[in-house]
């Protein structure tokens, strides 16, 4: 991610893949040089996001001879982001050696994507931040070129850099098989229980897969479990009881939420560090109830377990 200093760069990776929410990205300190970040998106890609701070001496130090290669070289994918209430000069500058220097040291890259960011605020002039970005710029150039308008504070800058992750899924072979063997494995559970299953991927809250197929849902925020304290109370009476049994006293852990609707059960249960499983019943009695529970805790779901701790690299 490349482009001048307050674009945005930053708040956009920390929400998109780190789950933050806006408010804790408001008073971000300027990015030192470039940061790198690992996370797996959706549950099945490894991304190393590099975050180049943009202001102007840092700037000067990429395009410099001695540095270039480094900074432009084997590039996945490139993200430019602007500030579009920024209409000056240096941005087309900073802008044209980019171009220059990602096609020159990563000529395999097909698209740029540029994001021209904060269309949320009143002077925000995204038509001329395109203008003056596309200016003199060949028609070859300009068709490698993807704009898009976004605002992260409204998270339209978010969705459409998942867009652009989930297209990078799709040419990834690696990935792609990753997903084939998790749906393989929500389907072995379905059959079992005949319930609907959907697999989420922390920290970014993006569903990995689902037995629905494609499945759209805004992406899932705080579903980290902790014991809170509803379950301190719950330990300290489960204490007593195996106290008064004379039974071992183990420790508590949350895994499992369960909720009912008038007809299903919805659970919700931790299947490793980073994924969040829920099944919703296809109907709601003492059967669905106990088929549910033993599927669970059987081995199909050990399976799924097992690969989702094996790919988390
Ligand atoms: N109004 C508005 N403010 C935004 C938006 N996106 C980011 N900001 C704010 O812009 C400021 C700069 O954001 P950063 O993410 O630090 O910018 P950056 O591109 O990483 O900056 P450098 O690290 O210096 O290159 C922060 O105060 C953000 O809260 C947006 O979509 N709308
Ligand atoms: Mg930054």
């Amino acid at each position: 991610m490349f482009g001048p200093e307050n674009a945005g760069k930053t708040s956009l990776m920390r929400t998109t893949c780190l789950g933050y929410n806006f408010m804790k990205v408001l008073n971000l300190k300027p990015t030192k040089s470039i940061s790198r970040e690992n996370f797996i998106f959706r549950g099945i890609m490894e991304i190393n996001l590099w975050d180049a701070g943009g202001q102007s001496h840092y700037m000067e130090r990429y395009f410099s001879e001695s540095h270039r290669e480094l900074v432009f070289s084997e590039v996945i994918t490139a993200v430019f982001m602007v500030d579009s209430t920024v209409i000056e000069d240096r941005v087309k500058e900073v802008f044209d050696k980019f171009l220059t220097y990602i096609f020159e040291f990563s000529p395999h890259i097909k698209q740029v994507y540029v994001l021209l960011n904060k269309i949320d605020l009143q002077e925000s002039e995204e038509d001329k931040i395109y203008g003056l970005l596309t200016n003199g710029l060949s028609d070859e150039l300009k068709n490698r070129l993807v704009f898009t308008p976004v605002s992260v504070k409204e998270g339209s800058a978010q969705h459409r850099l998942i867009e652009v992750l989930d297209f990078e899924i799709q040419q990834n072979t690696l990935s792609l098989q990753r997903l084939g063997k998790i749906r393989h494995l929500l389907d072995e559970l379905k059959v079992n229980t005949l319930s609907e299953y959907l697999l989420f991927n922390q920290p970014d809250g993006l569903l990995i897969a689902s037995t629905l197929g494609k499945f759209e849902s805004k992406p899932l925020q705080f579903m980290k479990f902790e014991i809170g304290t509803l379950d301190s109370n719950v330990y300290q009476i489960y204490s007593k009881i195996m106290d008064l049994l004379n039974s071992d006293i183990s420790p508590l852990e949350l895994s499992t939420v369960i909720y009912e609707s008038e007809e299903k059960y919805v659970l919700i249960k931790e299947v490793s560090n980073n994924t969040v499983l829920m099944a919703v019943t296809k109907s709601k009695n003492e059967e669905a109830f106990g088929t549910i529970m033993k599927t669970l805790s059987g081995d199909d779901f050990n399976s799924l377990k097992q690969y989702l701790s094996d790919v988390n690299f």
